[in-house]
């Protein structure tokens, strides 16, 4: 009676459980982006990259048809626990990296200086609530923390040293967001059962959505045109 009691609440249990899920998936680049433009860096940044050009990071791609760098997130979603983690974004070599990424509102964004140089980290925020700073950080100086109130997509963040550094990052009112890595795959984590809008957003290619339902995961690919 007693192993009876106890499987009957271990299939209790795991049926509870199984009300989220990951939404996983790939984007693909079709088309062939205009090439990306030569930074031309200042002698001391240069010098970081031993001798090799700096370029533009319009499209990232895997050179196999997958889109890094698109942000990726459930239209309208509510909830998700505010991260104690930090979204890190570290100066390297005069080059914010990454160059695009996802935090939710309230969430620490930290960013740090590998360079023997001096940055000065300035977001400029567009939406009303979030507030602009500029701060100068020291080379291989403390990580300075930021935080934003309101959602705001591809908030920009530049060094007024190095006027070729940006980096954006996308901040929601939700914990379901994510961005693709280079080979253009994605997943966001612990989304609830339910019906939704999946959309994809990349700086340069634009913007593509589906609808769809969430059954403990769900899977969807996309398709970005290079503009
Ligand atoms: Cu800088």
């Amino acid at each position: 009676m007693k192993s009876l009691i106890l499987t009957l609440t271990t299939i209790a249990f795991v049926a509870g459980s199984a009300s989220a899920g990951d939404v996983t998936g790939k984007i693909s680049l079709k088309g062939t982006p205009a090439p990306e433009k030569d930074i031309p860096m200042d002698p001391a940044c240069g010098k970081l990259h031993d001798g090799k050009k700096v370029t533009t990071r319009f499209y990232v791609t895997d050179g196999a048809g997958g889109l890094g760098d698109c942000v990726v997130y459930l239209e309208g979603a509510k909830g998700g626990a505010v991260s104690d983690k930090a979204v890190v974004i570290d100066q390297k070599g005069c080059e914010y990296l990454p160059y695009i990424s996802s935090a939710q509102a309230k969430q620490t964004i930290r960013v740090l200086n590998s360079d023997p140089a001096l940055h000065n980290v300035h977001p400029t925020p567009s939406v009303d609530g979030n507030k602009e700073s500029n701060k100068a950080q020291l080379p291989k100086g403390a990580p300075l923390d930021f935080t934003f109130e309101k959602a705001e997509k591809f908030l920009r963040f530049k060094c007024d040293v190095h006027p070729w550094m940006f980096s954006y990052v996308s901040i929601f009112d939700h914990g379901f967001h994510a961005v693709s890595a280079k080979d253009g795959s994605f997943k966001i984590t612990g989304v609830p059962d339910g019906k939704y809008k999946l959309v994809v957003e990349h700086r340069k290619g634009g913007k593509v959505e589906k609808e769809i339902e969430v059954k403990g995961g769900a899977k969807a690919d996309f398709t970005i045109e290079a503009k």
